[in-house]
């Protein structure tokens, strides 16, 4: 990672940009997520899951005395239905994002969104298959309308069951046949959470929660997945690119975008637009020698991923970026956007570009997007950037960097492990078997300020990987890892031997970035095919494998996690438990989520726990699949004695030129 101040407290953050952007921001007097969340304590009683608002007798704030609402409702019940309501809250947003993007791909093969076309064919038939399309002698466009069709039946679906649930390994199929928990229409268990979780209706914490599970499923087997696949039609599916990352991102001399948000629709064409020679010719007309784009949270992430946009930081650094003074505009979509960015560009000279019919902001300039007029609409928005770069004022771009590599869709993992001919994570599960690598995470979510931004991020992925578990990430611990070095080839070094001997021989880093929130669906991909490629069990619950989200705060994060535990993996998030004020909700969703799907739930505050009861638990399944025990040293010296052709940077196709 580029050095700065060595001697920087690590307090509020462990990057220190951040704290020198922190410290500005203390001395300019601008208000941030980080000073309010000094100035605003959690509420103890919602922070429990223990306030119920869902009537207006209430709210009931169910402590001391105080043990039922005045209908009744018992604190299992009402934390039971505050986690689903969370959850179904995450899944809307997620599948929501997913139908839009089916909506695109049939706008783009009918010929009225002309700024789009279907880039990857390959994808696209492998999608129609899932989707039970036929492909007959239909052209790509006649193909992707009735796959774009398909999709977005399976969001108002109202008969059976999701058609992706047959991607996951058979066994766990019939796990969630047998609990009654396959998901059927995506938008239905969405409803249905709200119905179940309205004041007198279900009042029983773990029939409540199992419907939890169905809604997350729906999420992960459904709208998500389906929003990763259509995003492959339109605009690639990813394979890996060399980018930078943090404010050292920011060009002194260049018109500084900024993208925001989750879906990669208009950034897409932002990225496009701004290459055109006139939108370059205006740019220079006004003094920038050219236009420079970089990204935060998820749309960062998507377009980092196909176009190898850089990422300018995450969740936490959205406000803080505004200080350099250097960002001209801030284009926002949906999702993850603090309010608080118009009151912080108020201080300098950066337009706040709202542009989703989803997500105006009062005081931030709305240029609102619809896909037919897409290129016309990104140029309007680069050129309202363009206007407004003569009127920066004093600019303070911190001078780091990082490198990163990023790109690794679950299509190229498979392609990397078995070439072109054999695609196949054969090579992958061998390691495991042999212990080589001992077990796999993904690391994944958000950041919180109630923690050191990046520690517990930082921290696990770097314990992980030392201690020789294979990690995939997306998100904003992606960004956190980026801005650390985490995702370039030479953190190979960082590795216990067995992973390291593998990274160098097949060619792959060790953390491998897979994309934005939604792209979590790959991971899933990814399990269900290491489950379903032999000799780590029949289900994803067998395998060796567990789930972080150290800083979560979104309630998309709580769909994730609980939609990794239903498809059968242990799952650890940070920060604390929204359900701690009932033992009884805590006790079913980790010993009984254990016995019901093969995996729990756990909210464990302290990271460092977290890291030994997950190698414990990796070892345990080990154990059980009657593996290779686990020995840090066994691999010690072959990973040592790699010939120079293997050196980090000139392996494999991801070397950074
Ligand atoms: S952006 S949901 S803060 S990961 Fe997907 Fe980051 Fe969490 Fe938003």
């Amino acid at each position: 990672m580029a050095e700065k101040k060595s001697s920087e407290p690590i307090k509020k953050s462990i990057d220190p940009v951040v704290l020198d952007m922190l410290d500005k921001a203390q001395d300019e007097g601008v208000s941030t997520a980080f000073s309010r969340a000094e100035e605003t304590k959690p509420c103890p009683i919602g922070h429990e899951g223990n306030c119920c608002k869902i009537c207006f007798m209430g709210p009931c704030r169910l402590v001391g005395k105080t043990t039922v609402g005045i209908c009744g409702a018992t604190k299992e019940t009402v934390a039971a239905r505050n986690l689903i309501r969370m959850c179904a809250a995450g899944a809307a947003a997620h599948s929501d994002h997913g139908r839009d993007m089916a909506h695109t791909l049939m706008a783009a093969a009918t010929g009225e969104a002309p700024d789009y076309r279907i880039k990857d064919e390959r994808k696209l038939k492998a999608v129609a298959q899932y989707l039970s399309v036929p492909e007959g002698e239909k052209s790509k466009e006649e193909l992707a309308i009735d796959v774009a069709k398909a999709a977005l039946g399976e969001f108002g679906r109202q008969e059976g069951e999701l058609l992706y649930v047959q991607r996951a390994p058979a066994k766990r199929q019939e796990i969630w046949s047998k609990l009654g928990i396959t998901p059927r229409g995506v938008d239905r268990e969405v409803v249905e959470t709200l119905h179940r979780t309205h004041i007198g209706n279900d009042q029983d914490a773990e029939h409540i929660l199992d419907h939890g599970l169905r809604n997350a499923l729906a999420d992960g087997w459904g709208g998500s997945m389906l929003s990763t696949d259509v995003s492959d039609i339109l605009f690639g599916t990813p394979s890996p690119v060399a980018a930078g990352s943090n404010f050292g991102t920011l060009r002194e001399d260049e018109v500084n975008v900024v993208i925001h948000g989750h879906e990669p629709t208009l950034s897409e064409l932002i990225v496009a637009a701004a290459s055109d020679p006139e939108i370059l010719e205006y740019a220079k007309s006004k003094g920038a020698k050219g236009i420079n784009l970089t990204g935060v949270c998820c749309t960062a992430n998507e377009i980092l991923m196909r176009q190898g946009v850089p990422l300018l930081g995450n969740f936490l650094a959205q406000e803080l970026a505004i200080l350099t003074g250097a960002i001209d505009a801030m284009v926002v979509d949906i999702q993850c956007i603090m309010q608080g960015i118009v009151k912080v560009a108020e201080n300098y000279h950066t337009k706040i570009i709202s542009t989703s019919p989803k997500a105006k902001i009062t005081g931030a300039l709305h240029i609102e997007f619809n896909e037919h007029e897409a290129m016309s609409i990104a140029k309007t928005i680069l050129r309202t950037a363009i206007d407004n770069y003569p009127n920066r004022g004093a600019v303070n771009i911190p001078d780091v960097q990082d490198r990163l590599v990023a790109g690794f869709s679950h299509e190229y993992i498979s392609y990397m492990l078995g070439g072109s001919l054999r695609e196949s994570f054969r090579p992958l599960n061998d390691a495991i078997m042999s212990g080589r690598i001992r077990g796999a995470a993904g690391v994944v979510g958000c950041n919180n300020p109630r923690v050191t931004h990046d520690d517990p991020h930082v921290y696990i992925v770097k314990e992980l990987i030392k201690n020789d578990v294979i990690v995939v990430t997306t998100g904003c611990n992606a960004i956190a890892c980026a801005k650390q070095g985490l995702l370039t080839p030479e953190v190979m070094e960082q590795c216990g031997p067995g992973l390291k001997e593998i990274c160098h021989t097949i060619g792959i880093p060790p953390v491998l970035h897979m994309g934005s929130c939604v792209d979590n669906t790959r991971i899933l991909t990814v399990l269900a095919q290491c489950a379903t490629e032999g000799g780590l069990g029949e289900d994803i619950s067998d395998l060796p494998a567990a789930g972080f989200a150290p800083e979560w705060m979104s309630e998309k994060a709580i769909s994730i996690g609980m939609y990794f535990v239903a498809s059968g993996v242990t799952t650890w998030m940070g920060i604390g438990s929204p359900v701690a004020g009932s033992e009884e909700v805590t006790r079913i969703i980790t010993e009984g989520w254990k016995e019901k799907v093969g995996a729990a739930f756990y909210f464990e505050p302290d990271h460092k726990k977290a890291v030994e009861e997950a190698l414990a638990h990796i070892d345990a399944k080990r154990k059980a699949l009657k593996l290779e025990e686990y020995s840090p040293t066994r691999y010690a010296r072959s990973a040592t004695y790699l010939p120079a052709e293997f050196a980090p940077g000139k392996h494999g196709a991801y070397s950074i030129k």
